[in-house]
């Protein structure tokens, strides 16, 4: 870490991302994160209300996201290590589920209707590993943005909203 401590005392599985409050909690999981941060600010609208149905299906879009998009990419990031593996079945299953992604956001602006949620920010990185410069060609995830209109809008009006477009410039990623 930053100020020398090894990660693994943090979080003894090694992975991010993961969450210290200033009272030292501890949280793990991208889709408990997001919720967590979503919460902290309900004025903001980034989750519905816990309990409701809206709520389940934002859960159930982290899930898919977390469990069938974020580690269906992991095998390309060791790609010689998976070998074909990587190529012929984890690629061609991203390539697909994008395909669906862009064919759900054909009668929607956002993931879950009108409304921008945190499962948004979430795809939001998840289509940049797509494009990954790091990644070898070979590996890359083709997600043609000239044939996924849907995504490709979605994109752009996620990339245009003023709080994405200040992370952007706060990470020097723009
Ligand atoms: N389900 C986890 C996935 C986390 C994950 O795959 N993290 C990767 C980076 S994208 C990682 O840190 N991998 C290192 C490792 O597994 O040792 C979450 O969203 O919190």
């Amino acid at each position: 870490m930053d100020d020398g401590r090894d990660f693994n005392e943090l979080n003894a599985l090694g992975y991010v991302p993961l969450l210290q409050l200033d009272d030292g909690t501890l949280l793990r999981e991208g889709p408990a994160i997001l919720q967590y941060l979503a919460d902290l600010r309900p004025e903001r609208d980034l989750a519905p209300e816990n309990g409701t149905m809206a709520r389940y299906r934002l859960q159930e879009w982290l899930n898919f996201l977390t469990s069938e998009i974020h580690k269906g990419f992991i095998p390309l990031l060791y790609a010689r290590l998976a070998g074909s593996y990587g190529t012929a079945i984890a690629k061609p299953k991203l390539e697909a589920r994008f395909a669906w992604l862009n064919d759900t956001l054909a009668d929607r602006h956002y993931l879950m209707g009108d409304a921008f949620t945190v499962a948004d920010a979430y795809l939001y990185s998840l289509v940049q590993w797509g494009q990954a410069a790091w990644l070898e060609p070979t590996y890359r995830a083709d997600i043609h943005y000239d044939t996924l209109h849907h995504l490709k809008s979605w994109y752009g009006r996620v990339r245009a909203r003023p709080a994405v477009r200040e992370a952007l410039d706060a990470e020097g990623l723009r």
